[in-house]
């Protein structure tokens, strides 16, 4: 029996709710499989952690997950906690400190799902979205300075180095490699930023010599959401900075349907480190407590992890349940346009694989 080690990090709002349906379809998906179990251990880090302790995770936090082969994590942020320190103190602190530098966004219109495009078909949004995730816009870089006064200032700078720069392309390159139509798509913004950028794309030329069967092309963002837009078809496998990717993939996820269907990986490609998993929604304290969260970007990310912990034939698995979930406009979250519950797509999805394996 193959065995790994979970942390489980619901952390905020319906991450409290996604998580542990999560944790329940997995438990259930590896129950049927029979040759693997996970051995989960849940923190309690977060918002509600912080209010108590004033940090979003212990110091030694980071030393209490080295041990875990994945983490399964939720969402941050909270209406009377500031964004930045919640998002630093936890999930940019995990991504960061574990070297997590790709961030993988995989974008598809799910049967039964309608994206709001209209007359796109499934066959032409089809795309994983690489963003770089340990420096770029969000290094951390920057201060402030006479706060307060009239003079105060703010500085936010944006880090690109030649190595960040290298293995995010070549895992981008290599990642188009893998998939059948061999393209991606280098975003940039080299005409306005004209030092980091234009690193970024001489970079992406370097390096696109290695792959002499993938075809390439370059895409300045503000061009890219409309390409999105208009011609999704054109588009296969997408590398951006750390904020463009961020901003690319919320509009790539309303396209396919709804954020609540989009997962993400953060992976530490060598696996000197856990990589970490989590749908790409935030908090959403709007709809928290209500039991309607979709939690379907969570089973998604479930399958990235199952996927990098080697075990194929359950993701795979995991994901024709998806589908065939998704297939069936009843079992819709209201952020599709339906009335079911967080509980009933949960209980829906474990059907569904417990009657593919019989
Ligand atoms: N599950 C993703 C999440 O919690 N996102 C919150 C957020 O604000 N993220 C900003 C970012 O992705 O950099």
């Amino acid at each position: 029996m193959r065995e790994f080690k979970i942390a489980a990090i619901p952390a905020d709002g319906i991450g409290k709710e996604v998580v542990p349906a999560g944790l329940e379809v997995l438990a259930a998906l590896a129950r049927c499989d029979g040759g693997f179990a996970l051995n989960v251990e849940s923190f309690d880090w977060g918002s509600d952690y912080y209010k108590q302790h004033g940090i979003m995770m212990p110091a030694n936090g980071r030393e209490l997950l080295k041990k875990f082969n994945a983490i399964y994590f939720g969402a941050v942020g909270t209406p009377d906690v500031p964004d930045h320190i919640t998002l630093w103190g936890l999930r940019l602190n995990i991504c960061q400190s574990f070297d997590q530098y790709a961030n993988v966004r995989p974008t598809r219109i799910l049967p039964g799902i309608k994206s709001p495009l209209g007359n796109v078909q499934a066959k032409d949004l089809d795309w994983v979205i690489v963003r770089e995730n340990s420096e770029g816009e969000y290094a951390g870089q920057g201060g402030r300075s006479h706060r307060g006064f009239p003079e105060e200032v703010a500085t936010e700078v944006a880090i690109f180095t030649r190595t960040g720069v290298r293995r995010i392309m070549r895992f981008a390159f290599a990642l188009a490699q893998s998939r059948p139509r061999k393209f991606l798509t280098v975003v940039t913004k080299s005409n306005a930023q004209r030092h980091g950028m234009v690193m970024w794309d001489e970079i992406a030329a370097e390096v696109a010599a290695e792959f002499p069967d993938v075809t390439w092309d370059k895409m300045l963002v503000d061009a890219m959401t409309v390409r999105m837009t208009l011609k999704p078809g054109t588009l296969d496998t997408i590398v951006a900075t750390n904020l463009h990717a961020d901003i690319l993939s919320d509009l790539a996820a309303a396209l396919a349907g709804s954020i609540g269907i989009a997962p993400t990986a953060n992976l530490n490609p060598e696996r000197t480190f856990p990589s970490m998993f989590e749908p790409i929604h935030g908090s959403a304290f709007d709809i928290t407590g209500k039991g309607i969260a979709n939690p379907i970007g969570t089973f998604w990310s479930g399958c990235m992890m199952l996927d990098h912990l080697g075990e194929k034939k359950a993701s795979a698995r995991l994901m024709r349940a998806i589908e065939r979930v998704t297939a069936n406009p009843a079992l819709h979250t209201p952020d599709l346009g339906g009335k079911a519950t967080t509980r009933i797509v949960t209980a829906a999805v474990i059907a569904a694989f417990q009657a593919d394996h019989a």
